[in-house]
């Protein structure tokens, strides 16, 4: 048994060695946006003023699947849907109901909830076409809001 492990990880390192750098995302071409405050600064977007995740926009075809991972070393930040929104409203749209997380589809409605450092949101399928706009619940106007492009 202990035999049998130690080949597969010799084997895995190989991959590794021969196949160039790994994801370090979690694998399955899932996509990961990192959220941090303190190193994605405010940018332009066509959606307005954008910041503390990075993309600032991403772009990504149906059926991927995305998630969150607060790489600031702080607590919290959420990333959570604005419903129906086209541009980022000039105040924060959240309520409390985005500390709690919830959704597992864009077109659904999605938050994260209050992630701690380090940590990763649920999954959340990009299952329809659509332009979706979220924030975060604590640092709305810091500004802390992005957008995903389903295409
Ligand atoms: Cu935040």
């Amino acid at each position: 048994m202990m035999r049998h492990l130690a080949g597969g990880l010799a084997l895995a390192l190989a991959a590794c060695t021969a196949g160039g750098i790994p994801s370090s995302s979690g694998g399955s071409g899932g996509v990961t946006v990192d959220v941090s405050l303190t190193q994605f600064g405010p940018t332009h977007t066509p959606y307005g003023e954008s910041g503390g995740y990075s993309p600032a926009i991403t772009v990504v075809s149906v059926g991927t699947q995305l998630h969150f991972t607060n790489v600031d070393n702080f607590c919290c930040h959420t990333a959570t849907e604005i419903p129906g929104a086209t541009t980022f409203p000039s105040g924060s749209p959240f309520n409390a109901g985005a500390l709690q997380q919830h959704g597992t589809t864009l077109s659904g409605g999605f938050s994260s909830g209050a992630m701690q450092p380090g940590a990763s949101s649920q999954t959340i399928t990009a299952d329809q076409p659509g332009t979706y706009l979220f924030g975060c619940f604590f640092h709305y106007g810091a500004p802390m809001r992005a957008a995903i492009v389903v295409q």
